[in-house]
């Protein structure tokens, strides 16, 4: 049994309103586990000859959760962001054959070896931001072995670094050159999913639903085949028009709908109705110029939870930074810094399906985030600064 004890710490335990704060709080951590935690004056009786460490005032959260990553991917695309600037639109550069299928082409050419140096890269700036579990997409292979092998990536980064990695297959993100949507759907797409989860490759299915995308009865086909796997989904939806995605989404049950600038009152409505978290990107908003922004307010009216993630990708938002992500959320979007750090913890477990993580609090997973400073909105205040003093991962201090 491995024991321990954090003391004279401020603690957001995102558990209850005010970002659920106790002062001059402790943590008792037995093995990978959250034993007890509170204010230091009360720790229980068993803990008290525990080891100790004492933390010198400093503030304690949850590990952060980036909850929408494409963080497995080759080359850079800063030849088109240059396009762009230039006048060319994002619909423009993807329609001429740019945009996802270059980043697909680079993808498909590079090794499993390869992708996995380039990937660990951006991995590290994340976890240097104090962040402890990730979720990663595929979809830069649109087709089987380049699908599997990116999503092997993915799941390989959990033994060279101490961080949660959870999966999602995004096969229905673009259609790859010379084939018809459908034909890709049904042909490539549907059994690319079928073997990635015989392998065990799968936590969740995504798809893109947009006009340069997929229409909602092609995501209906692969949602379909992932309920008949037990796969949870998860939708891009409503990020550059309104394709009724999001109330799609809220039929399946999805975990989470994410972009949703362009969503309307009956797909709010459906989301309500169903439980399914609003993933808040403000890097893709950002970097493509968008103006429309997702309408948080009525949101928080409806009592739609909303978690705040990088989607970090070469095309659209080329971040690698949560606690910038976050900052972005507040001041792009108005969200609140405790919304915002509710959107990398509490929401964005939920986000994934994660019962156990993402607050603090007794029997919950030992996976936090030790700062240098003393008040939790001081995570989105700053911009390209990450005040992260230490993380503490499944109870151990990494
Ligand atoms: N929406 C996005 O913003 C990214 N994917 C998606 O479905 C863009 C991905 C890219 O441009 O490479
Ligand atoms: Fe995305």
């Amino acid at each position: 049994m491995r024991n321990l004890v954090l003391t004279n710490a401020r603690i957001a335990t995102m558990d209850g309103a005010d970002y659920g704060l106790i002062d001059d709080g402790a943590i008792a951590i037995s093995d990978d586990r959250i034993y007890w935690v509170g204010g230091a004056a009360h720790l229980p009786l068993v803990c008290q000859s525990w080891h100790k460490l004492d933390l010198e005032g400093r503030l304690i959260t949850p590990g952060l959760i980036d909850c929408h990553t494409h963080l497995v991917y080759a080359g850079s695309r800063a030849n088109e962001f240059e396009m762009r600037l230039n006048g060319a639109s994002y619909a423009e550069i993807s329609k001429a054959g740019g945009g996802i299928v270059s980043t697909v082409a680079a993808t498909r050419a590079a090794s499993e070896d390869e992708l996995l140096k380039t990937t660990l890269t951006r991995l590290d700036k994340l976890i240097a931001d104090g962040v402890t579990t990730v979720e990663i997409k595929s979809g830069y292979g649109l087709d089987m072995e380049t699908e599997l092998r990116m999503l092997r990536v993915a799941r390989r980064l959990e033994a060279i670094r101490r961080v949660r990695i959870k999966t999602t297959f995004l096969g229905a993100h673009a259609v790859p050159k010379g084939m018809s949507a459908d034909s890709y759907i049904d042909d490539v797409c549907i059994p690319a999913l079928r073997q990635a989860a015989q392998d065990k490759l799968v936590d969740a299915v995504d798809g893109f639903c947009e006009n340069i995308g997929f229409t909602t009865e092609q995501i209906t086909r692969v949602f379909d085949v992932a309920k008949e796997l037990g796969l949870p989904v998860k939708l891009h939806a409503e990020q550059l028009s309104d394709q009724d995605g999001a109330a799609l989404a809220a039929k399946y049950g999805a975990l989470s709908a994410d972009h949703l600038e362009y969503i309307s009152d009956a797909g709010i409505a459906a989301m309500a109705a169903a439980g399914v978290v609003a993933g808040i990107l403000p890097g893709a908003f950002y970097f493509l110029g968008e103006t429309r922004k997702p309408p948080i307010e009525k949101f928080r009216q409806a009592g739609v939870p909303m978690a705040v993630a990088t989607d970090s990708n070469p095309g659209s938002s080329p971040m690698t930074s949560l606690l910038l992500a976050m900052n972005m959320a507040a001041t792009l979007f108005g969200l609140t810094p405790e919304e915002a750090l509710r959107g990398t913890t509490v929401n964005a477990a939920r986000a994934l399906g994660l019962s156990e993580t993402g607050m603090i609090k007794s029997g919950y997973r030992a996976d936090l985030s030790i700062w240098d400073v003393d008040h939790p909105a001081e995570l989105t205040y700053r911009m390209g600064d990450a005040p992260l003093h230490q993380r503490i991962f499944a109870g151990e201090w990494v």
